[in-house]
């Protein structure tokens, strides 16, 4: 099979991920600055359909409004050239030390709504760039002790930020949707709306829950222990997998924004089936860090590694999907089951309730999970 990535693919990569520098918390930058206009080249040669970024990816913090044109203008031009596209926007509320405490919630009313103007300046150009998802990441919003944050008072300023850009997003005409991405800790020691779990019960709180969705992203959830593919099924059944941040990470520890593929490689293959199957239908979009080892070369390999790892589990998950002996091991697991209304149409409770039934024998019947997984395994692994 060919793994060379197509535009058909709709692989998108954030401006910041092939343009990190290598700044952590202790170290200067190890790479050179990019141009936005040349990642755009780089990535639409390799075969990227889409880039997106945050206002100050591009924009300089605090820019006038002709410092702003200025430095989108080679962006502009750069994506006309290569018809790559900008699915989604976000905003960087988070690097400026005003946001130490966090944008939509910090203690500070004046920096709440200087973070809440600078949102609703970039919908603006997110519905002009064609955008249709917005990206909040709220990785300021927390507290690294008890007292500093009131907990209920700043998930009601949250809700009064994300309602007024649904407001706005209604009022002003955008075709846009707003979607949070969760995040567990760092750079706060715990960050408000931490799992894809808190995200879906906050967004059921706001005015128009039908505009907002997720983002998650595969680090965020597997530092906290969960499941990523797990967690993207349940945003889907909720209707609420708006956008995905594709990346790599090795369990709970800090956030390592490997390339795809690397790190939880089985989790990265139950991913790419619940992205492929499940019924998303958004960019395949990377949020990854190329290791700050690498110089620029390293840089391409490593985006290019994100494309090629997925094009290649998506063809060992479809050969999985298509494997004889695997749809006979899913009967024989009684998957299929699960889909039967556990009650009938119309039974009556008081029948239903006197029914006979043998835990005993059922306790006896193997429910032959693990031959099924020793063949997802063995697709995996490249010997099926
Ligand atoms: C985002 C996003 C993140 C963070 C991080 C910034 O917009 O999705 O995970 O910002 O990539 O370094
Ligand atoms: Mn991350
Ligand atoms: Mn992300
Ligand atoms: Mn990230």
């Amino acid at each position: 099979p060919d793994f060379t990535p197509t535009r058909e693919d709709r692989f998108s990569f954030g401006l910041w991920t092939v343009g990190w520098q290598g700044v952590d918390v202790f170290g200067g930058a190890a790479r050179p600055a990019m141009e936005p206009a040349e990642a755009v080249h780089r990535l639409s040669d390799l075969g990227a359909y889409g880039i997106t970024f945050h206002d100050n990816d591009v924009i300089p913090f605090g820019s006038s409004a002709a410092e702003k044109e200025a430095a989108l203008k080679p962006l502009r031009e750069a994506l006309a050239t290569t018809g790559i596209q900008v699915p989604m926007l976000t905003t960087n509320l988070f690097s400026h030390a005003v946001f130490r405490d966090g944008g939509f919630t910090n203690n500070d009313r004046d920096v709440r709504r200087f973070a809440l103007r600078k949102v609703l300046d970039n919908l603006d150009l997110a519905a002009e760039l064609g955008a249709r998802t917005f990206v909040c990441w709220g990785g300021r919003e927390g507290a690294e002790s008890g007292a500093a944050k009131d907990v209920k008072a700043a998930l009601d300023r949250y809700k009064e930020a994300v309602d007024t850009m649904t407001q706005y997003i209604v009022d002003s005409g955008h075709e846009l949707r707003v979607a949070i991405e969760p995040k567990p800790n760092e750079p706060r020691g715990d960050i408000l709306l931490p799992t894809i779990g808190h995200a879906l019960a906050f967004i059921n709180e706001l005015d128009r829950p039908e505009m907002v969705g997720l983002n998650p992203e595969v680090g965020h959830e597997e530092m906290a222990g969960l499941n990523y593919a797990h967690g993207l099924a349940q945003a889907l059944w909720h209707g609420k997998l708006f956008h995905i941040d594709l990346n790599g990470q090795h369990g709970p520890r800090f956030d390592q924004d490997l390339r795809f593929g690397a790190g939880n490689a089985r989790g990265a293959f139950w991913t790419v089936d619940i992205v492929e199957n499940g019924g998303y239908d958004g960019p395949r979009h990377f949020d990854f860090k190329p290791p700050r080892t690498e110089d620029f070369d390293g840089v391409w390999v490593s985006a290019a590694g994100c494309m090629r790892n997925y094009l290649i589990l998506r063809e060992k998950v479809r050969a999985f999907r298509a494997d004889p002996e695997v749809r006979a091991a899913l009967s024989a697991a009684r998957v299929d089951e699960l889909s039967q209304p556990t009650l009938t149409a119309g039974e009556s409770l008081e029948a239903f309730r006197a029914e006979e039934f043998d835990p005993e024998a059922a306790a006896k019947r193997g429910m032959a999970f693990e031959h099924l997984d020793q063949l997802a395994l063995e697709h995996l692994y490249g010997v099926r």
